[in-house]
C-alpha cells in the first residue's frame, strides 16, 4: 500500500464526511447495492448505495411533480433513475446510435438527453430495469462506469474540427486519458455484467493503482479544446488541454487546471473559478502532468467537506506555487511556459461545413439536448435514419447538440433528402440566440432544481427573440445559459447572459461572460420573474443596437458600458511572460 493509499484508506476519522466513509468500507464501490437491486419491497436503493450507485453511471431520483400526491396516498415516492452513457470525446458510431436510441423506448422514458459534457442520459428507468439498461449499454461497446462519482469523469474533446488538421490526433489523446483515469475495479462487471466474483466467489480487495480504496475526494472533469473553438469551456474544468498547432502539426499542449462551476446559495466560501495556466508539454508528457494533478488532488483534496472538495478549492487553500511545485515534482519535469493560442467562441456550428480532413461536417442545434420526436419535429426519427446509412460517426457537443461527422460528397447527397424530409436545415436557422442558448435538466427530473430550466428557456427565448428582432438583431450570436440552482451543470457563469434559479419562477440574472469562454458574468439582478427579466433586458438590448462598437458582442457592450463590472477573467501564464496573448 503506498503512503497515500495508507492515509486515504485510514478512513475511520470521525471528521472524515459520511461520503467518505461510505467509499471506504464500500470494498472497490460494492457496498450492498447488489442487495439493494434485488430488494423488492422499495424502488430504492439503500442509503450508502445512492452514494456508490453514482460511480457506476446512475443516479436515484424521483419524481417530483408526484412527490404530494403519492406521499397523500402513503406510498413512497416513484423512484427511478438516471443513468449517463459515458462518451469520451462525444464520438458514437451509427451502429452504437441506433441502439441507444432503441434503449430509450425499450428501458427509459423514450428520450435521450446530450449533456454539457458530451455524454448521453436515459431518465426514469426504473430498478428492475437497471441491470438490463446498463448491460445493452455494454452491448454497444460504450459504459457508464466513471460518468459520476468520486473519479476522473468523462473526458471531454473539440468536436468541431474546422481546419484543424491535428483533429483525430487529439481526439485520440481524450480517449487515452478517459481509459487510463477509468476505475479498475471489478465491481462494476461484477454487479452489472454478471461476471464472477473475483477470486471465485468471496469478494477479495481489487487493487485501484490511481485511486486507491477512496477514489478522490469529488468529481473531477477533464477537458481539451482545439482553437479557435472553446466548445468545451476548457477554463471551467478541474484540468485542462490547449491543443497547440504549428505547421498544421499538433506539438503539444498547455495545461490548465482549478476551474470549475458549483457554488451553493449562501455560502460564500464557495465559488465559480476559471483555471489557471500551468504550463506547455509535449504530448508525450501530457498524460503524465495530468496523473500528477490527479494525485495531486486525491492526496490534498478536503475530504470532510464535500462543498469545498474540488481541485480549486485545494489549489486556493494550499496556494498556487505549493500546487506547482508539487506537481512539477511528481511529474518529474517541469512546463515550459505557455505558448500563444486564440479562441474565437464557446458555441458550436451549424450547418454542412467541409473540414481540413476534407469530408463534411453537419451541426445540428438539439435545443436543451433533449431528443424526442416532437410533433413538428421528428429529432429522434431523422438521427435514426441517418444512422442506417451513415457511414461517419456522430458527435456529441458540450452545448448539447449534434454533429453528423466524415460524411462524403456522395453520403452527403443521401444524409440531404433525409433533411429535406423533414425540414431540419430550416430548423438549424434559429436565432442567434436560440443557436447559444443552454439549459440544464433541472425540473422534473433533478434532485436539486429549485427552478425550471431545459423546459423553461426555449419559452422565454421566444419572447426574447422578439425583442431581438426589433432591434434587428435577430442572427447576432449571443450567448444565454440558465440552470434550476447554482451547481452550473449549464456553465451560466461564461455566459453573455445567465440565469441561476433561486425559486420557482425566479432567477438571477448575470450579464457580460466572455463570448471565447474566457470571462465570468456578474450578477445584475437577483430574483426576477419573467416579466421583470423582459424589463431589464429589453431597454439593454436596445441600447445595444444603437450603441455597440463595430462587431462589439453584447458581453463586452455590457461590461463597457458600465451595467456591470467585468468579472474574472482568464489570467495569462503564471510565469507572466511576455506571450501574445488573446483569448
Ligand atoms: Fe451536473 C449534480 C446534471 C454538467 C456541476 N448534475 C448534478 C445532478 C446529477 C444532480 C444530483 O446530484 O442529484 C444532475 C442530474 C440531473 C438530471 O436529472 O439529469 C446534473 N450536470 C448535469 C447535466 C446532465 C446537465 C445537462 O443538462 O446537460 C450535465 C451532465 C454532464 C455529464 O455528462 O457528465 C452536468 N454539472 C455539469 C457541469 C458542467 C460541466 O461539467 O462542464 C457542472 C459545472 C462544472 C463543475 O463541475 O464545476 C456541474 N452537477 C454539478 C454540481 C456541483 C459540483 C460542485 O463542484 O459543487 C452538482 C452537485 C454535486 O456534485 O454535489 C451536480
Ligand atoms: Fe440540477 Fe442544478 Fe445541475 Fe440544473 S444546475 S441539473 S438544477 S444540479
Amino acid at each position: 500500500m503506498t503512503q497515500s493509499e495508507n492515509k486515504n484508506s485510514s478512513a475511520t476519522n470521525s471528521k472524515l464526511s459520511e461520503v467518505e466513509k461510505i467509499k471506504n468500507s464500500s470494498r472497490y464501490l460494492r457496498g450492498t447495492l447488489k442487495e439493494s437491486l434485488d430488494d423488492e419491497l422499495t424502488g430504492s436503493l439503500a442509503e450508502a448505495d445512492t452514494q456508490l450507485i453514482k460511480f457506476h453511471g446512475a443516479y436515484q431520483q424521483q419524481d417530483r411533480e408526484l412527490d404530494s400526491e403519492r406521499k397523500r396516498q402513503k406510498l413512497e415516492p416513484l423512484y427511478s433513475f438516471m443513468i449517463r452513457v459515458r462518451v469520451p470525446g462525444g464520438i458514437i458510431t451509427p451502429q452504437q446510435w441506433l441502439k441507444l436510441d432503441q434503449i430509450a423506448d425499450t428501458y427509459a422514458s423514450g428520450t435521450l438527453k446530450l449533456t454539457t459534457r458530451q455524454a448521453v442520459q436515459f431518465h426514469g428507468i426504473f430498478k428492475k430495469k437497471l441491470k438490463k439498461t446498463i448491460q445493452a449499454i455494454n452491448d454497444t461497446l460504450l459504459d457508464t462506469i466513471a460518468a459520476c462519482g468520486d473519479v476522473n469523469r468523462n473526458v471531454m474533446c473539440s468536436v468541431n474540427p474546422g481546419q484543424s488538421l491535428v483533429f483525430d490526433e487529439v481526439q485520440a489523446f481524450a480517449k487515452e486519458l478517459n481509459d487510463y483515469f477509468t476505475p479498475q475495479t471489478s465491481a462494476y462487471h461484477e454487479i452489472w455484467l454478471n461476471k464472477k466474483l473475483v477470486a471465485g466467489g468471496e469478494p477479495v480487495e481489487d487493487f485501484e493503482p490511481i485511486y486507491g480504496k477512496t477514489y478522490l475526494p469529488r468529481k473531477f472533469k477533464t477537458a481539451i479544446a482545439v482553437p479557435p473553438y472553446n466548445d468545451t469551456d476548457v477554463f471551467t474544468n478541474d484540468l485542462g488541454f490547449i491543443a497547440i498547432e504549428e505547421d498544421g502539426k499538433l506539438i503539444g499542449y498547455n495545461v490548465t487546471a482549478g476551474g470549475g462551476l458549483g457554488t451553493t446559495f449562501g455560502m460564500p466560501e464557495t465559488y465559480p473559478r476559471l483555471a489557471d495556466l500551468v504550463g506547455f508539454v509535449t504530448p508525450e508528457r501530457a498524460l503524465k502532468l495530468a496523473e500528477a494533478i490527479v494525485l495531486f488532488q486525491k492526496d490534498n483534496g478536503n475530504r470532510e467537506n464535500r462543498k469545498i472538495a474540488r481541485l480549486k478549492y485545494t489549489i486556493d487553500r494550499l496556494g498556487f506555487d505549493f500546487f506547482i511545485k508539487d506537481i512539477y515534482k511528481r511529474a518529474g519535469f517541469e512546463p515550459e511556459p505557455s505558448k500563444p493560442f486564440a479562441f474565437e467562441s464557446t458555441g458550436d456550428r451549424y450547418g454542412w461545413e467541409r473540414a481540413a480532413d476534407g469530408l463534411w461536417y453537419l451541426g445540428l442545434f438539439v435545443e436543451g439536448g433533449r431528443l424526442k420526436d416532437f410533433e413538428n419535429l421528428k429529432y429522434r426519427t431523422v438521427l435514426k435514419e441517418i444512422a442506417q446509412i451513415h457511414t461517419g460517426d456522430f458527435r456529441v457537443t458540450a452545448n448539447q447538440n449534434i454533429i453528423v461527422a466524415k460524411v462524403t460528397d456522395n453520403k452527403k447527397i443521401e444524409l440531404d433528402s433525409i433533411l429535406q424530409k423533414y425540414g431540419i436545415l430550416e430548423y438549424i436557422k434559429k436565432s442567434g440566440l436560440r443557436r447559444n442558448s443552454v439549459a440544464c435538466v433541472a425540473l422534473n427530473t433533478c434532485t436539486l432544481a429549485f427552478a425550471e430550466a431545459e423546459r423553461y428557456l426555449p419559452s422565454l427565448i421566444d419572447k426574447l427573440e422578439i425583442i431581438l428582432a426589433e432591434n434587428g438583431l435577430a442572427n447576432e450570436d449571443i450567448t444565454i445559459r440558465m440552470t434550476g440552482c447554482p451547481n452550473g451543470c449549464g456553465r451560466p457563469w461564461i455566459a453573455e447572459i445567465g440565469f441561476i434559479g433561486k425559486a420557482p419562477g425566479l432567477y438571477n440574472l448575470y450579464l457580460g461572460g466572455g463570448f471565447t469562454g474566457n470571462r465570468f458574468n456578474t450578477l445584475y439582478r437577483e430574483m426576477l420573474n419573467e416579466e421583470q427579466i423582459i424589463a431589464e433586458l429589453t431597454p439593454i438590448i436596445f441600447s445595444y443596437a444603437q450603441n455597440r462598437n463595430n462587431a462589439e458582442r453584447f458581453g463586452d457592450f455590457v461590461v463597457r458600458n458600465g451595467y456591470v463590472k467585468p468579472g474574472p477573467t482568464v489570467l495569462p501564464d503564471y510565469r507572466k511572460l511576455n506571450m501574445n496573448f488573446q483569448i
